[in-house]
């Protein structure tokens, strides 16, 4: 009781938005941004939308509406505004003149989430690059500002000095992102050392990926409580928006002596910020080098397809759009299907939150990813004793004998490596 009294009570907001007809559910995206809100620990307060034809230049919502705005800005005491799209750097100082209160947008909401749930260094520095980066070109709008009160009041100097000043601080900006990229280098080469001794290892790479919320972790952890190799190894699964910002790479084997390591990323949203994606970008990378992608669908959500759009859109960013994938069609359980799971083509609908479907799915992961793999006998003379430590450690090793005429190898390995070692083959 006593905590709670001592605890902050959440900014209370609210929310605005603008329906030009662009958006395929405009409501559902109003509903995002409430959830949005809510993951960046905001209380949503009220909530206003008008339809319009073009938004305002000047206001983005129609000068009439402004009035409503601070009316209800008021009455259910709100102390920040936020809307639903990017405004403008002029957009957002005119609204801050009429409605007196901070205005937020969609972007400062992601960047505001992110930045209160980044855990490690690196997490950390793509956040606050990314938010340097937005706010970088709106500097320039504040530029233009102060040039033009400057100009009205015919005074020079003042124009001169805002000039400057704001010179001053853009090149502080660009100094401070150029040090962060120099950092965020130096955290990611860390990474890549790991990602090649991955690569090297021949075990293959799988990427969870998907719109957030969709069960990524759930299924993550599903498959390391049964088949990882260290079963209280999970991550936080939770409902809210970007529950994970960081990487985990967890390995898992259903027995069957065919290995993968699979990767849980952050989740994508509509309209996730092109800077957020950059800074991300080597966080994300480790989608890009995986040999197989899980998309994650929440499919009880009814707007499952336009996320399957943008998870799709964002893949193509991060160069990934081709890797082979499985869809999973998640939560199935809130769909009336039966029975769970199903398999239809390469699509498998389950219900990782129930435990349900994830054997089926680890089994066609495997199945999958060593579809490149045969079985062959090999004969490693002596004089190759490269050869046979190689296969011993890249290869399943079905039986081993030692021979007068060399190592008899019977492996289950990869076609690569049996073209490699053709010469040794016997059989
Ligand atoms: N009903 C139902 N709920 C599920 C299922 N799978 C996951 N959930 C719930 O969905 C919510 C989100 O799950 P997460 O695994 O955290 O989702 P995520 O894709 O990792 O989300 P982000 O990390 O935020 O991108 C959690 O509350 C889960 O318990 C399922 O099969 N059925
Ligand atoms: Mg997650």
């Amino acid at each position: 009781m006593r905590e709670e009294q001592i605890q902050e009570a959440p900014v209370k907001v609210l929310l605005v938005g603008v329906d030009v007809g662009e958006e395929p559910d405009f409501e559902r995206s109003m509903e995002e941004l409430a959830s949005l809100a809510e993951a960046a620990e905001k209380e949503v307060a009220g909530q206003i939308v008008q339809r319009l034809d073009h938004v305002n230049k000047a206001l983005y919502i129609g000068t009439g509406k402004v009035t409503e705005v601070r009316r209800l800005a008021e009455e259910c005491g709100a102390q920040e505004i936020v809307f639903d799209n990017s405004l403008t750097p002029s957009q957002v100082r005119n609204l801050g003149n009429e409605l007196e209160l901070p205005i937020i947008d969609r972007t400062n909401l992601i960047l505001d989430i992110f930045a209160i749930r980044a855990q490690t260094r690196e997490a950390k520095l793509q956040v606050e690059t990314a938010r340097l980066q937005y706010m970088l070109p709106r500097l320039v709008g504040m530029y233009d500002a102060l040039s033009r009160q400057g100009g009205a009041s015919g005074s020079m100097s003042n124009k001169g000095t805002g000039e400057k000043k704001l010179e001053l601080d853009r090149r502080k900006i660009d100094h401070r992102i150029t040090e962060l990229k120099k950092e965020l280098e130096d955290v990611g080469r860390t990474r890549e050392v790991q990602r090649k001794k991955r690569q090297q290892s021949r075990i293959p790479q799988v990427a969870l990926v998907g719109y957030t919320n969709a069960g990524k972790s759930t299924i993550l952890n599903r498959m390391v409580e049964q088949f990882g190799e260290l079963p209280d190894k999970t991550v936080m699964e939770k409902d809210m928006l970007f529950a994970t910002l960081e990487t985990s790479v967890r390995s898992v084997d259903t027995g069957h002596n065919k290995p993968f390591f699979l990767t849980d990323t952050v989740g994508f949203i509509n309209k996730l910020p092109h800077g957020l994606v950059k800074a991300f970008r080597s966080t994300l990378e480790e989608v890009k080098y995986a040999d197989l992608l899980i998309q994650v669908v929440d499919f009880s959500d009814e707007n499952c397809r336009q996320q399957m759009q943008v998870t799709a859109d964002t893949l193509k960013e991060l160069e990934a759009g081709d890797i082979p994938q499985i869809i999973v069609y998640n939560k199935a359980d809130k769909c009336e299907m039966e029975p769970l799971p199903q398999k239809r083509q390469d699509n498998w609908y389950l219900a990782a939150g129930l435990n349900i479907g994830i054997r089926e799915l680890a089994e066609a992961v495997e199945q999958k990813v060593y579809a490149d793999n045969a079985e062959c006998v090999f004969l490693i003379p002596y004089s190759a004793g490269n050869v046979a430590s190689y296969l011993m450690e890249q290869a399943q090793i079905l039986s081993r004998e030692y021979r007068e005429d060399g190592i008899l190898i019977h492996a289950d390995c990869h076609r690569q490596d049996m073209d490699r070692y053709r010469e040794y083959i016997v059989s």
